[in-house]
């Protein structure tokens, strides 16, 4: 077991003034994953309305071998995990790997070091004499280095992690894919598909709070590590599914006029009453929209895996 931490530039002071200077105040949701907000995801992903991770659980678990068998290695390969999370859906997928004896090692990456070791010591729990070679930081900052790996990869973006990118950079980070992989590496890609709006609708408004809880804590993040002066009581959440577009967007909603002071910035931003802080996109999509991504930025769509109720893909790509 091998564990490496790779720095990651911070943005983070720049960003949130950039975002809450903006005429639309907005935080990127990629601020939601420090060591608490990835514990609230895990909440999340066990909540009964949040459909995404059961449907992706039963791809893995029930069509493991289907993926074997298109992939077509035939020698000892990487699979690379982009934003690796608990690793339980992906372990469904690494077990029967390893019944069928096949050589592979898995590199999980993620920004959280607590969810990465615990992610490490999950999995060789579950699957004794997993080769594992895990990465802590910033994807984007790794890719030269993953993509220098000699062996085949196979990437896995999983949990519908794409659907938080607006398009420009969705392609973007599909294109940097692309230039990185070599030929015959393939890509298994997790899309949140369109479907009943009110499913959609419930899992990220849920009736407990936990997602409300998951964008608070983005206050309580600018409280801490920037020293803000953000009052969770006078913010509220609101999400809103927009089934035309197949776009879910989330805010935080100032409840009255407020001015928030933030240390490390030396500033103070002001807010209206009822004005938004958009937090994040979560795009769904369709098999048309899909095929198109994947020609659009040079891939070449193997299958789409998709789970029983027809709610989610792990969709399969190569590159040629
Ligand atoms: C990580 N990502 C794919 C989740 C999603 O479904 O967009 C994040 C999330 N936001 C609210 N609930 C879950």
């Amino acid at each position: 077991m091998e564990s490496t931490t790779l720095s990651a530039t911070s943005t983070f002071e720049q960003d949130i003034h950039e975002g809450l200077t903006a005429s639309f105040k907005n935080i990127s949701s990629k601020y939601f994953y420090d060591d608490l907000g990835s514990v609230i995801f895990q909440d999340i992903m066990k909540m009964p309305e949040y459909y995404p991770t059961p449907c992706e659980f039963e791809i893995l678990s029930l069509q493991g071998e289907d993926i074997l068998r298109k992939l077509n290695f035939d020698e000892p390969f990487n699979i690379i995990e982009f934003g690796a999370g608990d690793g339980i859906k992906t372990r469904q997928l690494l077990k029967k790997l390893m019944e069928n004896q096949v050589d592979f090692t898995y590199v999980p990456i993620d920004i959280s070091q607590k969810a990465i070791q615990e992610l490490e010591a999950n999995m060789l729990d579950y699957l004794p004499g997993l080769k594992i070679k895990s990465l802590i930081g910033n994807y984007f900052s790794m890719m030269e280095d993953l993509f220098a790996l000699q062996e085949p990869g196979l990437f896995l973006f999983l949990g519908s992690n794409i659907g938080n990118y607006q398009d420009p950079e969705a392609n973007d980070l599909l294109g940097q894919f692309y230039q990185h992989m070599k030929t015959g590496d393939k890509l298994l890609i997790g899309f949140d598909l369109q479907k009943n709006p009110a499913v959609i609708r419930d899992a990220y408004d849920d009736s407990q709070g936990i997602t409300k809880a998951f964008n608070m804590n983005l206050l309580q993040r600018i409280n801490k590590e920037l020293g803000g002066n953000f009052k969770k009581e006078f913010f509220d959440f609101y999400s809103h599914y927009n089934p035309v577009n197949g776009e879910v967007r989330s805010f935080l909603v100032s409840l009255k006029e407020q001015e928030v002071y933030i240390a490390n910035l030396d500033r103070t931003y002001p807010f209206r009453q009822n004005e938004l802080i958009w937090t994040e996109l979560s795009k769904k999509y369709t098999l048309s929209e899909i095929d198109i991504l994947a020609s659009n930025n040079g891939f070449e769509l193997i299958e789409n895996f998709l789970d029983c109720k027809h709610y989610f893909t792990d969709s399969l790509w190569t590159k040629q």
